[in-house]
């Protein structure tokens, strides 16, 4: 099973809380909004999880990442295209160096709690999303029909 992993960066003041995403340009999941990251890629020096979330962050909206938490790991399933199964870790991350930046891989852009465009995301995102935006910490297993919709989850607590 190909290993992914996802960050969210989230700010949050007295006032409002923001998450953000970023609009993919090119390849798997193009013309979605989705947090960044990728896969671990040896040969650009990813030897483990910390070092692969500070390229991709780094190469895909211009923020170093100083902390992050694991929040999640998901495992998506396409019965009708195998290739694309994967599980993918969630992180989320609070504190980073820097200001997004528009890439040629995504355009990234700050949304409120309550403005996430669920509609413009991976089908998946609207059952576990809110789960980790409310504190929680999941392990969940989605399959996939095709047209990338959801045919059947299962999402545990951890
Ligand atoms: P590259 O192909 O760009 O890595 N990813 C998903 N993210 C969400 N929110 N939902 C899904 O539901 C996803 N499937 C994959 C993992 C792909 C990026 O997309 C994420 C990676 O960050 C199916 O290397």
């Amino acid at each position: 099973m190909t290993q992914a992993t996802l960050y969210l960066l989230i700010k949050e003041n007295q006032k409002e809380k923001k998450l953000l995403l970023a609009m993919k340009k090119r390849g798997f999941g193009k013309g979605k909004w989705n947090g960044v990251g990728g896969k671990e890629d040896s040969e650009k020096g990813d030897i483990n999880i910390v070092k692969t979330a500070i390229r991709e962050t780094e190469e895909e909206i211009g923020v170093k990442i100083k902390k992050m938490e694991k929040v999640a790991v998901l495992s998506f399933y396409y019965p009708y295209k195998k290739e694309w199964n994967q599980d993918v870790s969630v992180f989320l991350v609070k504190d980073w160096q820097g200001k997004p930046v528009e890439s040629e891989e995504m355009l990234p852009k700050w949304f409120k709690i309550n403005d996430i465009p669920y509609n413009e995301m991976w089908d998946d995102d609207k059952y576990w999303l809110p789960k980790i935006l409310q504190g929680k910490k999941l392990k969940a297993k989605f399959i996939f029909k095709q047209g990338e919709e959801v045919i059947n989850q299962d999402i545990k607590f951890i």
